[in-house]
């Protein structure tokens, strides 16, 4: 933050004092080093650090459906959005979603193979060995399920916006493995499959997968969790989540669309609803204050968000604090990576008084997010049913009662 800001010295002056957030007025607890020594093993601390058990954050089953079921499958778990600070989710909180439930499959990174065929000159079988020897990138995006909806029922942020995450991603890209397998005239459309017991086969335009899909191997400076999809899977940047093939074992070059198990459930004969099933447009969403979370009392509070687009990277971010009649520009708290996370924040002073957050993000394309209202109006819907019609990149409000509690502003 810049100190030289008006907002800036405001808050050193009067807000902080103020609010009792001084240093030294919290209880000061001397460290114990016996204490310490106990409250964590040798394998915590040393061989693969663990989080202090102080912080509790955790992933939870979508709304409704157990996860993992009676039978062990594991469905859509959420990201504890409420809790996020800065861009990169932590693998261990990355949301998860597995498409009709499946089991997390144990691949032997040494038995796996990579296949690329079809109409391709030279069709090339790679193992994970070959693969990290060819040049790399190292990319952050975010990745988010259809399943990502907000409406009436939803409490939290994790509810409502939790099946999306952001890593730092590494790997190949695709397009370095297309030239050598040397892709034929006339392919248009690639199918990737993943490897478990329901392929989770999709078809992409070879178009997307020429300009910057990348098979990867690593998420956040470590290989891919399981529930990522160890030991290799397809990003496609920006698009809806089913198409980022986990366990992905091949991909066949082909010169049309071809229906799978996945792109069934997914497609819909009226274009714009297809259009705007496939990459995300841009979104985003408070994170603090936001729902089921409480203010301690009037004064400073510094509002934070994410914002992303599968159009591009994030160009605006506005907040309105009173119900969308004036919108401030946001700062953008990180740097703006194409469909990635951006993380957002506004300085704001808390009257008491009852009043509804919304944020509003502009990608680089110039493209607004649409409250629901206006989503209706695209599809001719009532707002609530366009929600379903797409992925849902609607404005969320929080309103934030007279008491300082926060709850969902749909009704
Ligand atoms: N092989 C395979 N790939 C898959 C899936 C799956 O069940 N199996 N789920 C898809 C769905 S619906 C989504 S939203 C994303 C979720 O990725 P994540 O679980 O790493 O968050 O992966 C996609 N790729
Ligand atoms: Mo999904």
């Amino acid at each position: 933050m810049d100190s030289k800001k008006p907002g800036r010295r405001r808050f050193l002056k009067g807000g902080a004092a103020a609010a009792g957030l001084a240093m030294g007025a919290g209880k000061v607890v001397a460290a114990d080093a016996t204490a310490n020594d106990m409250a964590y093993s040798k394998k915590d601390l040393i061989a693969y650090g663990e989080r202090s058990h102080y912080v509790t954050s955790i992933r939870e089953p979508v709304p409704g459906r157990m996860s993992p079921d009676a039978f062990g499958l594991v469905f859509h778990v959420t990201t504890p959005l409420q809790d996020s600070v800065g861009i990169i989710t932590p693998s261990s909180l990355h949301y998860v979603a597995t498409h009709r439930g499946s089991f997390v499959p144990d691949i032997d990174p040494k038995q796996h193979r990579f296949m690329i065929h079809g109409m391709v000159d030279r069709p090339l079988v790679f193992t994970m060995d070959e693969l990290k020897r060819m040049p790399y990138v190292t990319r952050v995006h975010f990745l988010e399920c259809l399943g990502n909806r907000s409406g009436a029922k939803a409490k939290t942020v994790q509810d409502t916006h939790g099946l999306t995450s952001c890593s730092e991603w590494t790997g190949v890209l695709l397009s370095t493995l297309l030239k050598e397998c040397g892709v034929q005239a006339g392919a248009s459309w690639m199918v990737a499959e993943g490897a478990e017991e329901v392929k989770g086969a999709s078809s992409i335009p070879l178009a997307k997968g020429l300009d910057d899909c990348l098979v990867v191997y690593a998420q956040n400076g470590e290989a891919l969790r399981p529930q990522q999809g160890f030991p290799l899977r397809l990003i496609v940047p920006g698009f809806e989540g089913i198409y980022q093939t986990k366990y992905l074992r091949r991909i066949k070059i082909v010169d049309r669309f071809y229906m799978t198990y996945n792109d069934y459930g997914h497609i819909n004969p009226d274009p714009k609803v297809t259009a705007l099933t496939t990459q995300w447009g841009p979104k985003s969403v408070i994170t603090f204050p936001s729902g089921g979370q409480q203010l301690s009392g009037t004064g400073f509070y510094d509002i934070s968000g994410l914002a992303w687009s599968g159009g591009g990277a994030v160009k605006k971010v506005e907040v309105s604090t009173d119900g969308g009649k004036k919108w401030q520009d946001a700062e953008l708290r990180t740097p703006a990576y194409r469909m990635a996370h951006t993380r957002f924040g506004l300085n704001w002073k808390w009257d008491g008084k009852e009043c509804t957050l919304l944020s509003r993000c502009t990608d680089e394309l110039g493209e607004v997010q649409p409250t629901i209202a206006e989503a209706g109006k695209f599809f001719g819907d009532a707002p609530e049913k366009a929600r379903v019609r797409g992925t849902d990149n609607s404005i969320q409000p929080w309103i934030v009662a007279a008491d300082g509690s926060v709850r969902n502003g749909h009704s």
